[in-house]
């Protein structure tokens, strides 16, 4: 089947990173549909290794879908409530490998299982063992075939080029799709050929969305582009490059950001600022922790014509282990939103700049501006108009050239547009296509057809 790439007006993905289903439940009719997002991803369902790491999601000891999150019934429940507010659910599917712990157990719905043993499902016969390396780790990935048939973190390795592990595997994957799933994000693409990955998604029974997670590397014998023909691929180096640019570059050089900066093509480019993974790095990525910034950050994906975003919602941690809220029992508590969880989907900047997106969809970039250094701006021709000042100085007198139709806009960076009114400033657009305004440092104008008053 076809890669059904996101569609329609709403396109703008939130990950709600180790959000349980009921809690995912109610955001996606109580904030996530009613404010344009037209994606949610979900982290892994599949029945996982017990414990309170979050990476314990990223263990499947079998295809149940029962979790820490959720039981079966709940996540049918989630799929449900999210269609019915107009939102597609994306999952997160581990399929390179199982467990990897040395030692097997019981997992969270009690299936038992060793490192290279999953009763009913797959036994010693259906790894890679590549005989390199202590523990067959992978450790030079400038060697395509290690990084493809060693173990990730000592992760038993599927032999993803068997046809019984591709079959096990499209059957859960269209387990999901019976439950009414709308796209998966492929854990670990980067360790599957891509040959691999097309013939599982040959086994699907319809067609869905797909994201391969293929974290470029400089220099590396497997890159991104490889894997387009399967369907959208992360674009890491947008929110490095997007980090950099804040921490310690110049805003300016964002003309030309995604392909003329060798990114991949934006058609197929799955963009965000920070993920569940680069948000634990040190020193990488803006994340929540650098507040203003990082929503500046967040505005200029949603509103640049580049690649399709993700908006990253996160529970607040302390070390890079440290799992989502959690009950005694390790299961997942209700999202608590900005006690605990962060939900930076939920900021009025990135949350307001989802509604930007869904008003400008389609239109081209002009009427790019620059002072040169951290004061930028540009329309998306006919529908709408943004302007960040990362100065540590405010930019006032100026005006502003929009070509948008002369009217009264929401600046929706600080009020809500909502029933035909704005709770934050007006701005007017005078009948040749300027407006006047004063910038403080750090902070943004944007305006957009959709909130006119
Ligand atoms: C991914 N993409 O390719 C996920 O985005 C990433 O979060 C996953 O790693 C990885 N692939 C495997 O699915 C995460 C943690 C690792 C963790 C792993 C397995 O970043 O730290 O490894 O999930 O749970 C942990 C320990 C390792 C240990 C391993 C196996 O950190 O030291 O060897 O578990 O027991
Ligand atoms: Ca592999």
């Amino acid at each position: 089947p076809a890669t059904a790439a996101p569609s329609g007006s709403k396109k703008v993905i939130a990950n709600l990173f180790e959000w349980n289903w009921p809690s995912v439940a109610n955001e996606c009719k109580n904030f996530l549909g009613p404010r344009g997002y037209g994606y949610v991803q979900v982290s892994p369902p599949q029945e996982h290794v017990r414990g309170n790491q979050w990476w314990l999601a990223y263990q499947p000891v079998s295809y149940r879908i029962e979790s820490r999150k959720g039981t079966r019934a709940q996540f049918q429940t989630m799929v449900n409530d999210c269609h019915a507010a107009g939102v597609k659910v994306i999952v997160d599917t581990v399929i390179n490998h199982m467990s990897g712990q040395d030692n097997g157990g019981t997992g969270w719905a009690g299936s038992t299982y060793g490192h290279y043993d999953y009763p009913g499902i797959y036994g010693p016969q259906d790894f890679h063992y590549c005989g390199r390396n202590a523990g067959n780790e992978i450790t030079n990935y400038n060697d395509r075939w290690e990084v493809q048939n060693c173990e990730l973190v000592n992760l038993s390795d599927l032999k993803t080029e068997s046809d019984y592990v591709r079959t096990r595997i499209a059957g859960y994957m269209n387990d999901l799709l019976s439950l009414g799933v709308d796209g998966f994000r492929l854990d670990a693409s980067k360790h599957m050929p891509a040959a691999d990955i097309a013939a599982i998604k040959g086994k699907l029974s319809r067609s869905a969305y797909i994201v391969q997670e293929v974290i470029y590397g400089a220099g590396e014998p497997i890159g991104p582009g490889e894997y387009t023909g399967n369907g959208d691929v992360h674009e890491f180096r947008y929110g490095k490059d997007l980090a950099r640019v804040f921490r310690s570059e110049r805003l300016a050089y964002l003309k030309n950001f995604g392909e003329g900066w060798g990114h991949l093509p934006s058609s197929v480019a799955a963009t965000f600022v920070d993920n569940h993974d680069t948000q634990r790095d040190v020193g990488g990525v803006l994340t929540y922790r650098d507040g203003g910034i990082y929503a500046l950050a967040n505005a200029f994906m949603l509103a640049y014509p580049y690649g399709s975003p993700t908006v990253m919602s996160s529970y607040t941690f302390a070390n890079r282990d440290q799992g989502p809220p959690s009950d005694g029992a390790n299961k997942t508590l209700n999202t608590t939103c900005f006690s605990g969880w962060e939900c930076e989907h939920r900021w009025q900047v990135i949350a307001n700049m989802v509604g930007f997106r869904n008003a400008t969809e389609g239109a081209g970039l002009s009427n790019w501006y620059d002072n040169g250094y951290q004061h930028i701006a540009f329309s998306r021709t006919g529908k709408g108009f943004i302007t960040i000042n990362d100065e540590d100085f405010a930019v006032t007198g100026r005006s502003y050239y929009t070509g948008l139709p002369a009217g009264r806009y929401c600046d929706v960076i600080h009020g809500n547009f909502g029933a035909g009114t704005c709770s934050g400033p007006v701005i007017t657009v005078d009948s040749g296509g300027w407006f006047r305004a004063d910038i403080p440092a750090h902070d943004a104008v944007a305006i957009h057809v959709g909130a006119r008053l």
